[in-house]
């Protein structure tokens, strides 16, 4: 399957935390598709739009660069990967179009659950495990620290215990994952959620039209969840 350049390209997460209310938004939203297991288009049947279904990871980056309309995705992942574009000078514009409410999470220090936290500052030059290194770095710099990067893209909250690192910054939403690692949360340095974004160059009017339309939807589902 393939899909052609004038319809809309909506990029959603395939398979993880944001994929179910990414589908279920699209079908409130009056788009209707069939996901077949492990296809990465789904065209939809009713309207002139084609969901790409990648890792989260990859979205970003497909919007920055022009080559999908729209994505779902957390804002962890979107602002991370801006801050890495723009330290490579690439492409790093996009327009947030609005927040969608679910795939909530704070991302947060944490340290072994028997050890004092004075403050962010003190953990200044520690080795800190996380796969968010510069929403870290920015947050640490406002505060006049730095500290040493041991980049972790999964199994985090085990670092500490291994002897990797001093602390880590992860995601958190229950803090089961974090107490079953005899770890604590002692700071927030970043509240996330879905959001939907757009590339940055203007849309041809049918396709903006479009999006207008399922905009306007949007907020009718939103307010209607209030
Ligand atoms: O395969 P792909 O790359 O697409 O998926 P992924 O494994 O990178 O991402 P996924 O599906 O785990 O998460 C997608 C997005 O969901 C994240 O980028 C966040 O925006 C959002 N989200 C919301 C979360 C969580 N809540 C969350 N709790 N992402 C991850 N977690 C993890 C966290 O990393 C930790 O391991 O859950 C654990 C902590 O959860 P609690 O409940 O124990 O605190
Ligand atoms: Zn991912």
């Amino acid at each position: 399957m393939t899909t052609d350049k004038t319809r809309l390209r909506i990029a959603i997460q395939k398979s993880g935390r944001l994929s179910r209310d990414s589908e279920k938004l699209l079908s409130q939203l009056g788009v209707k598709f069939v996901m077949r297991d492990n296809r990465l288009i789904a065209h939809a049947e009713n309207l002139p739009i084609d969901i790409l279904r990648v890792r989260d990871d990859d979205i970003p980056a497909l919007v920055m660069d022009g080559i999908i309309d729209l994505g779902i995705v957390g804002q962890n992942v979107l602002e991370e990967v801006e801050l890495e574009r723009q330290a490579d000078a690439m492409p790093a514009r996009y327009r947030e179009l609005k927040a969608l409410g679910f795939g909530k999470c704070r991302l947060s220090l944490a340290i072994p659950e028997d050890e004092e936290f004075a403050s962010a500052e003190a953990l200044d030059g520690k080795i800190i495990a996380t796969s968010y290194p510069r929403l870290l770095g920015r947050y640490l710099a406002a505060k006049g620290t730095s500290f040493k990067n041991c980049q972790l893209n999964g199994s985090v909250e085990v670092a500490p215990r291994a002897g990797l690192a001093d602390a880590i910054c992860d995601l958190v939403s229950t803090g089961a994952t974090l107490e079953a690692n005899g770890l604590k949360e002692v700071e927030v340095i970043y509240r996330s959620q879905a959001t939907l974004i757009a590339r940055e160059q203007a849309f041809e009017p049918a396709k903006q039209q479009l999006i207008d339309t399922l905009m306007t939807r949007l907020q009718g589902v939103l307010s209607a969840r209030e």
